[in-house]
């Protein structure tokens, strides 16, 4: 097989030159495909066949244990000026760049079959849609994107149609960490990745697309393409919203993205658009809508059961890609907070020991098309995508940020944003638990400076004739034993109530210097049984506390110079005024 549009069929060309695989392949999405893909994988004991009675058409996937999350140090904007990329990329000069990685895609693929990914990010006839072709020699990563992006043939048409798309070259390399690295090239909408073969590193339309590279698209284009969920709520009243919600990996945006509502709130609908990324646009009725680019999910395995997450639960029992989990006796597969089975192979392959950490590994994942999902709605297939009512920004903090608290309007919900800061998670190598400025959840996505992406927020003010309100959103408070004060999971949906209620400009809050709270009894907490003092913790405001959170985002803003939006710096001095 091969294109009408001459500068793919160049580009496969002058790649197959350099890295000189054995074959080239063009993928097609098809079912045999697949099923051609799955065998030589088995065969090559790259997948293991997981129980088919109870769990069909599921795999095993294990990664070099040295290749398991994302590479923060290892990942590059490569833009022209080192100030475009701002202080919160790494940059590299993109000839540099280019000659140090091709250098390494040299022969790498001698042996190998080169696999042609052509995908789409967004429904195939949305128009605010992107196309981007993967070159990788990893079946894994074929495997992957064909569930979580519109992979193939169809792709291929829009491709050819449109004429334009990112290109992405991925090589698994030697695998070997000094020799890895993540690279993008926003100004030439190209993307070149090698030496891993994890997730958010090697699955290209994902973070490095349709973070990185369409983030800086959506600035000179006038949209927003962000870390964000999107989901579906409906209350007793017969009222539909949806909603956005920002948070790092591994902080909860799955489960909030597929919630069930608890047996205590009868009458609430909730349904999944999205549950990672977003990207917004100012619709044709003047609002900000939101599509979710992706076609599937690659979600964090451990911790999911039927009391934690029952949709996702139900979801990972059949056609699911596993990558880094344990295996019982029955050969199921097996993670951390499962409530049966008994591990007996770790995620490394070896015999389960107790002694050599967890079984699974905290960032191992699941791959499984969105449809699974029990929470699946047609909408996310809609062209023009859904309209957003409220955004969330929310992070893991163990003190200080309460429950939930609304930003006056759009100028300080941006600054919200921007100040939000979150422990780490195993989604990247490196200390996990460490307390870190991630602005929008997109400290490791942003493809762009972070002064210019702020500026570029503001400027929706005068775009949208709605603008979604601006909340902050934390689920992970813990009381000085270190024990959770809120039970998260469903009853977020106490907090989503108060949002929706505040957007219909029904529910009461109380001015405070950073924000509108609700007391507890604007909270719907019927049959949640907290005690008062946890409630008293999770909606106070630690003055002393917040006195140094707000000198700590003062000297992150800092960081952006003069480059820092004057609105932004502004709206800064106003609320450290008012904290006094
Ligand atoms: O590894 S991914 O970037 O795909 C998942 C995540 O860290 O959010
Ligand atoms: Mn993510």
């Amino acid at each position: 097989m091969t294109t009408t549009n001459a500068a793919l069929r160049e580009w496969v060309a002058q790649t197959a030159k350099l890295t000189q695989p054995e074959h080239i392949h063009w993928c097609t999405g098809s079912d045999t495909e697949r099923d051609e893909l799955v065998e030589l994988m088995l065969q090559r004991g790259d997948l293991i066949e997981l129980n088919q009675a109870t769990f069909p058409n599921c795999y095993l996937h294990r990664s070099h244990p040295s290749d398991v999350a994302r590479v923060e140090h290892l990942t590059f904007i490569c833009t022209k000026n080192k100030a475009d990329a701002g202080p919160n990329n790494n940059w590299m000069d993109p000839a540099e760049a280019h000659a140090k990685i091709d250098a390494l895609f040299a022969g790498c693929m001698k042996g190998r079959t080169l696999y042609v990914v052509p995908y789409c990010m967004g429904p195939i006839t949305s128009p605010y849609a992107r196309c981007g072709v993967e070159i990788t020699d990893s079946p894994y990563v074929v495997l992957n994107m064909r569930i979580m992006t519109r992979m193939g043939t169809q792709a291929l048409h829009r491709i050819e149609k449109e004429g334009t798309f990112v290109k992405g070259l991925h090589s698994v390399g030697d695998l070997n960490p000094d020799r890895r690295f993540i690279m993008h090239f926003p100004e030439e909408l190209s993307i070149k990745s090698i030496g891993s073969g994890y997730g958010g590193n090697a699955l290209l339309g994902k973070k490095c697309h349709a973070l990185r590279i369409a983030s800086y698209q959506a600035r000179t284009e006038g949209w927003l393409a962000e870390h964000m969920l999107i989901v579906g709520v409906e209350n007793p009243r017969g009222e539909v919203h949806y909603i956005a919600g920002a948070f790092p990996s591994a902080c909860g945006k799955t489960n909030l993205g597929m919630l069930i509502p608890p047996d205590t709130m009868p009458g609430w609908k909730v349904w999944t658009i999205g549950e990672d990324i977003a990207w917004l646009h100012v619709g044709s009725d003047g609002r900000l809508r939101a599509i979710n680019p992706e076609a599937g999910f690659f979600g964090v395995v451990p911790g999911t059961s039927p009391k934690t997450n029952r949709n996702a639960y139900e979801m990972i029992h059949h056609d699911t890609i596993y990558t880094n989990v344990a295996v019982t006796a029955d050969n199921e597969p097996w993670w951390e907070g499962r409530t049966s089975g008994t591990p007996v192979t770790d995620w490394k392959g070896n015999p389960y020991d107790k002694a050599n950490g967890p079984a699974a590994h905290p960032n191992s994942r699941f791959t499984v098309s969105a449809k699974q999902n029990p929470a699946y709605n047609h909408l996310m297939e809609h062209p023009e995508g859904v309209p957003i009512s409220a955004i969330l920004f929310g992070g893991r903090r163990r003190e200080v940020a309460p429950l939930v608290y609304e930003a006056r309007d759009w100028k300080h919900g941006v600054m919200v944003g921007a100040g939000m800061a979150s422990e780490t998670t195993a989604a990247a190598v490196g200390a996990v638990g460490v307390v870190r400025r991630d602005s929008m959840a997109m400290k490791p996505f942003c493809g762009y400076n972070f002064a210019d992406y702020f500026a570029h927020w503001l400027s929706f003010e005068g775009k949208v004739k709605q603008l979604p309100k601006v909340f902050h959103v934390n689920w992970f408070r813990q009381d000085k034993d270190g024990k959770f004060l809120w039970p998260g999971f469903g009853d977020n949906l106490r907090v989503i109530s108060w949002v929706i209620d505040r957007c219909e400009g029904r529910a009461k809050a109380h001015e405070t210097p950073i924000g509108l709270l609700p007391h507890k009894e604007d909270l719907d907490l019927k049959g949640l049984n907290l005690p008062d003092s946890s409630l008293h913790q999770l909606l106070d405001l630690d003055l002393a506390a917040w006195h140094a959170e707000i000198d700590q985002i003062g000297q992150y803003l800092e960081e952006y110079g003069d480059r820092l939006p004057a609105a932004l710096r502004a709206e800064y001095q106003r609320v450290k005024k008012a904290l006094g």
